[in-house]
């Protein structure tokens, strides 16, 4: 539906390299739409809440420094198909195997930096938004909608 929505964020590297502003404008020029955003210093308590389901896995304890390690940007983008579509926009998990063209494939090298995050299912992305913006979101209709939409 045009109403789904994913939760995107931009990893402690992808702000530390100045790429908010190329990240944000891929999603928007696609024709998805911001609903929330936030910049915020994430919490370790916080971080092992989001990457729950990876608690086991060797590489966890790295990844919740790594993601605590500065601030992030928080972001909530709605359109057709935004979590299939959003996760083919960012690439694979390792950056050496995502496509010239997605975002990963064009902006980094290693799978423990690689700068971005976005929902798997439309089932994590109603648990992201839910753990990253309790306070909710913001609905809006945008002008353009009948052009990106039949
Ligand atoms: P994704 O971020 O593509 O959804 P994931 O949810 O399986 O991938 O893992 C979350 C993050 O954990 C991933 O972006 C980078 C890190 N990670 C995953 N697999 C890893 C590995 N084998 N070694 C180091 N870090 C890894
Ligand atoms: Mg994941």
């Amino acid at each position: 539906s045009t109403t789904e929505r994913t939760y995107i964020m931009v990893k402690p590297d992808g702000v530390q390299r100045g790429l908010v502003g190329k990240i944000i404008t891929r999603f928007e020029e696609r024709g998805y739409k911001i609903v929330a955003l936030k910049f915020v210093q994430p919490t370790e308590e916080h971080l092992e809440k989001h990457y729950a389901d990876l608690r086991n896995k060797p590489f966890f304890p790295g990844l919740i420094k790594y993601m605590a390690s500065g601030p992030v940007v928080a972001i909530v983008f709605e359109g057709l198909d935004a979590v299939k579509t959003g996760r083919a926009m960012l690439g694979a998990t390792n950056p050496l195997a995502s496509p010239i063209g997605s975002i990963r494939g064009d902006f980094c090298l290693a799978v423990g930096r690689n700068i971005i995050h976005g929902s798997d299912s439309v089932e994590s992305a109603n648990k992201e938004i839910a753990l990253w913006f309790p306070e909710g979101i913001t609905e809006w209709k945008s002008v353009f909608e009948n052009w990106i939409y039949e």
